[in-house]
């Protein structure tokens, strides 16, 4: 994207509403997105370090005066600076606490939609880490009443916290504090302490302060286990500020300018893409349907939840996996096989070598496939392609053959109308020039699997006019006549036989077929599965280590208190 766009419109008296254009670009990136979303009082900067964040002078606007600039959700996508498989989506918000708005309300559920939508959620304050400051972010305190993780209710604590704060563990963004204009000295007790040092400090429960306080940093120690802090110093005297924006970085504050570089160089290098249970990765697609499913579910005045959320992505995502699969099927089906196949078997083979393919393509999609629901569907589709497979290639086989039968067998015609065997020893001579055509007709090759079959309807065809010219050669006697039927109708039989035997070996390899299928399927799944169950045991595992560090702190500050 060349600039930014609105995505989230925030109009006075007016419901939140998705921009369709940004949308658009959204729903075109196909990369997993490192979504970074800041928030934090209105005209404190945070425009300006998200243009840093772009590494662009210019991008979301600035406004120099005193009245909120940024409205609603801005979203700017662009390639990610050190992994060019990522997409890096910066959300620029409307500041939060202007006393000018009409809607307030809007300001708490743009805080809610930062988080559900980021990956890596900046927390931007001017000064210092302060009761002022941490007062300010309040929303953090309300979030149990802005957003659902569960479905389900859950239960609710006295101070209207969730109890099952593992979730918000899970599925809720890493945290940054940016603290601009920050002019003192990172020393705590006399001794230098680094800014995530002064972070953890500022968060520590401290005796006798307010109970709202003592909830706002229990919260954010809560619900963002992974936090960092940066501190920046002013970028540039009074008079300069008001057109930041056209300075070169040489007139900035040199302090600024390397802490401002080393912040985004934490993001570029640490913030991960954005995920959703399981692990599964979000492209710009997925956020795209988040943004719009979180959008609708406030608008219509219910409460967003993260798992409805998912569930209903699932739904798409495992959608157009199938989609994927079968395509991708098709075109290596039409690349691969040449239809009429020798036999049942090339056909078979070349199928399941893509139906392997197409189950990984799907795989690679899908999630949350609790009941395997898609990847039934899955295989039913990938058996009905093979059913209108099989039939293209008898019926390729027919036209091949009937063609090549009409060809040989010409002669054969003209000598019928013009009557070359309707004379004495006529039918000896048919008989010659036939078995010499169907030598010629068994020596072709690429008729496919219907040659047999082809040849029996065709001589079918033509028994009446043999029979006619048997009759009447009169070189043969009525007995010779009455031998020679039963041959002709014996040899049918064996042939009819055979065709038989034939249609009933295909019948058990097309059963065998579907249990190899089967089979494939099964043993793709039980890999994915297993892939599944480590991922989630990393992510039990993550809450785990997140909950006994939040244990370890509590008894550290416990101490501290004492
Ligand atoms: N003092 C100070 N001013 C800054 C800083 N960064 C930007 N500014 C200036 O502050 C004004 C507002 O900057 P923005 O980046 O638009 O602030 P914002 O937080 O996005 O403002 P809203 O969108 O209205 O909430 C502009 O004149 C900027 O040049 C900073 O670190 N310190
Ligand atoms: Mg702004």
């Amino acid at each position: 994207m060349e600039e930014p766009m609105c995505l989230i419109e925030n109009n006075p008296n007016e419901q939140l509403r998705v921009n369709q254009e940004a949308l658009k670009i959204l729903q075109s990136i196909q990369q997993p997105v490192v979504v970074v979303a800041i928030v934090g009082l209105y005209r404190t900067g945070k425009s300006y370090l998200m243009n840093k964040l772009a590494g662009k002078k210019k991008g979301f606007s600035l406004g120099a005066t005193i009245q909120a600039e940024t409205m609603g959700i801005w979203m700017w996508c662009l390639p990610h600076p050190e992994n060019p498989d990522h997409t890096l989506v910066l959300l620029d918000t409307e500041g939060l606490g202007d006393v000018e708005k009409s809607n307030i309300e809007n300001d708490a559920w743009i805080f809610a939609l930062s988080i559900l939508l980021s990956s890596t959620l900046v927390y931007n304050s001017m000064g210092i880490i302060d009761q002022f400051a941490l007062e300010k972010l309040q929303y953090v305190t309300e979030l149990t009443k802005r957003i659902k993780v569960k479905a389900t209710a859950t239960k609710t604590s006295e101070d209207g916290e969730e109890e099952n704060s593992d979730d918000f563990l899970r599925f809720f963004p890493a945290f940054v504090w940016a603290v601009r204009d920050f002019t003192l000295q990172l020393k705590l007790n006399g001794c230098p302490i680094s800014s995530d040092e002064y972070l953890e400090n500022a968060l520590r429960r401290k005796k006798g302060q307010p109970k709202k306080l003592d909830l706002a940093k229990k919260c954010i120690r809560q619900y963002f286990p992974s936090r960092k802090c940066f501190v920046f110093d002013r970028p540039a005297g009074s008079r300069d500020l008001s057109e930041l924006d056209d300075l070169s970085e040489k007139m900035l504050s040199p302090n600024f300018v390397v802490q401002a570089h080393r912040f985004c160089q934490h993001i570029y290098e640490s913030a991960q893409p954005k995920m959703i249970e399981g692990g599964h990765l979000v492209t710009g697609i997925l956020l795209g349907h988040l943004v719009v499913t979180y959008v609708d579910t406030i608008s219509s005045g219910s409460i967003p939840c993260i798992e409805n959320a998912v569930v209903a992505l699932a739904q798409i995502e495992n959608t157009a996996a199938v989609h994927d699969a079968i395509t991708y099927y098709e075109a290596e089906i039409e690349k691969h096989l040449k239809l009429p196949t020798e036999t049942i078997e090339e056909l078979l083979k070349v199928h399941a070598q893509y139906e392997k393919e197409a189950i990984k393509v799907f795989l690679a999609r899908a999630f949350k496939d609790d009941d395997h629901d898609y990847q039934k569907e899955l295989g039913e589709r990938l058996q009905s392609k093979l059913s209108e497979l099989c039939s293209r290639n008898e019926q390729a086989s027919l036209d091949r053959c009937q063609a090549v039968l009409l060809e040989l067998f010409q002669d054969l015609e003209e000598n019928f109308g013009k009557g070359t065997y309707s004379v004495a020893g006529g039918y000896l001579k048919f008989l010659d020039h036939q078995k010499e055509k169907l030598e010629q007709y068994h020596l072709l090759p690429g008729k496919g699997i219907m040659a047999s079959k082809a040849l029996e309807e065709f001589l079918k065809s033509k028994e009446a006019a043999a029979q006619s010219i048997l009759q009447a050669d009169r070189t043969l006697t009525e007995k010779e006549k009455e031998l020679e039927v039963e041959r002709v109708r014996a040899e049918a039989s064996a042939q009819e036989a055979k065709l038989h035997k034939q249609m009933k070996e295909e019948a058990i390899k097309m059963a065998q077929e579907k249990e190899r299928s089967y089979k494939e399927h099964e043993a793709q799944l039980m890999a994915k599965m297993e892939e599944d169950r480590k991922k989630m045991q990393a992510e039990h595992e993550m809450v785990m280590n997140r909950k006994l560090e939040v244990i370890e702190q509590r008894g550290l500050q416990l101490q501290n208190i004492q």
